[in-house]
């Protein structure tokens, strides 16, 4: 049916309709409000998490007159950072997220002390190489590009097999010597992460990544990522796993009252609390996985919340990587947490989280929110901590002791270590 103007005069809907007409401006002001509000509000409900925190921007305390960069580095300078163990534990480290590297892409990755280059032949297979090529020293992840499963360098155009690092071709010559090859390393793309093998004495994998059944076929979903940069040994990482104590005192303020050590013990937030229960447990027959069982709940005054029970079993798989199962009222997924050392004393560290349809991806926010904010805490710990070699322990911290002992199993004679710098020398 056809409206006539006149007929909306009457309703309620006319005068509302004549000021849109001539208030056309306002209406679309309204309007695109209305529809920016939407899409934040369907950000925030349907898109993964995804942040990423630099060094400074998390765990120093500022002094109000330099910027926290400054801090950061002068604190860098200055600290001790005790008798600490080699800098580069031997086993598989994360590089990248398997979407970050597209079919042709070359990046530019520097890990481990080691200038690297990973690409992704048209096979669609990840390969690293040593950054450097051996002819004149250019770096093939700026600007090389990818030939079928090789890399050409940018300087002369030399072609580097993926696979073995062997070159397969010289534009400009006819003969293509024997000792015409790069190091190619051992690297493993398991859905989603790409690893990449690193051993001190030049040992080949003595075991793999653990396989995600549920990513691999699809029932557990990509739900985001945090990523932080750390100033400390690496080692520090993975044994708050052990550390069964700190669990009680750093995290059991609730996540509300955030990541900054000053405030969080305030008694304002006495009134909830999270509450843990772990147990850390190296495994007979895999020796380079250590196990950590974790529950976690919420009380609020005394009473424990019913749904917010998480159940967490952690696989420790080797030096810088932990596959962390949960299951909750929502469903279940995992963490995948890795840490991979970039210099001596600084670590990358990552969380991706992959979880089952069931959970709504706001509640895998909130956990991977939550998560990083406990984890912000120990950085804030991290960043300005010493390591004790011989540290002061009673009985209640004994698993801090065998976790140190397993981590031991991943050094080896030639493993780098940190020259002595500064705090032998009197400034
Ligand atoms: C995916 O793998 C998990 C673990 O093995 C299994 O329980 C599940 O049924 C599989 N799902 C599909 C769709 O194949
Ligand atoms: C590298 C790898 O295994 N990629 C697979 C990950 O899983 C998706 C489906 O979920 C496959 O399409 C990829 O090939
Ligand atoms: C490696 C490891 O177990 N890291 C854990 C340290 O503690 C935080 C907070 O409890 C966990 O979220 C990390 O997974
Ligand atoms: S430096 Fe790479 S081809 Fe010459
Ligand atoms: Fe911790």
């Amino acid at each position: 049916m056809l409206l006539k103007l006149h007929d909306f005069s009457h309703s309620v809907w006319g005068p509302l309709f004549a000021t849109m007409v001539q208030n056309f401006w306002l209406t679309c002001v309204c309007f695109l409000l209305f529809a920016y509000f939407m899409l934040k509000l369907g950000k925030l409900f349907f898109t993964p998490l995804e942040m990423e925190r630099k060094l400074h921007e998390i765990g120093y305390l500022s002094d109000g007159r330099r910027s926290l960069k400054d801090i950061a580095n002068e604190i860098q300078k200055r600290r001790k950072c005790g008798d600490i163990p080699p800098v580069y534990p031997n086993g598989w480290f994360h590089v990248l997220a398997s979407r970050e590297l597209a079919v042709g892409d070359v990046k530019y990755i520097s890990v481990l002390g080691e200038q690297l280059a990973v690409f992704r032949g048209t096979n669609g297979v990840a390969y690293i190489v040593n950054a450097y090529c051996p002819h004149l020293g250019a770096n093939l992840g700026i600007g090389g590009q990818v030939v079928g499963n090789c890399i050409q360098c940018p300087f002369h155009g030399w072609v580097y097999r993926g696979e073995d690092g062997k070159c397969v071709k010289i534009p400009y010559s006819e003969k293509i010597p024997d000792f015409a090859q790069t190091k190619a390393w051992p690297c493993i793309e398991k859905n989603s992460t790409i690893y990449i093998w690193y051993h001190a004495e030049g040992i080949e994998p003595t075991w793999t990544p653990d396989d995600i059944e549920e990513i691999e076929n699809g029932t557990w979903t990509y739900r985001g990522y945090t990523q932080h940069t750390i100033n400390a040994h690496i080692e520090e990482i993975p044994e708050n796993g052990s550390d069964i104590s700190h669990l009680d005192h750093l995290h059991s303020s609730p996540i509300i009252s955030g990541s900054d050590l000053r405030y969080s013990f305030s008694n304002w937030w006495q009134f909830a609390k999270h509450n843990w229960f772990a147990k850390w447990n190296p495994l007979d027959d895999e020796k380079h996985v250590g196990c950590l069982k974790l529950s976690h709940t919420i009380s609020v005054l005394g009473y424990v919340i019913p749904f917010t029970a998480l159940h967490m079993t952690a696989r420790q798989t080797g030096p810088g990587l932990v596959f962390m199962k949960w299951s909750c009222v929502f469903g279940d997924g995992i963490f995948l947490h890795s840490v991979t050392p970039k210099e001596p004393l600084l670590q990358c560290m990552r969380h991706s989280l992959y979880a089952s349809w069931t959970v709504p991806t706001i509640v895998a926010k909130i956990l991977l929110y939550g998560e990083a904010m406990q984890v912000e805490r120990d950085i804030m710990i991290w960043n300005h901590k010493t390591f004790v070699s011989k540290p002061l322990l009673v009985k209640e911290d004994r698993l801090i002791n065998k976790h140190r002992r397993w981590y031991s199993q991943f050094f080896s004679e030639n493993s780098p270590r940190l020259l002595m710098k500064k705090e032998t020398l009197d400034w």
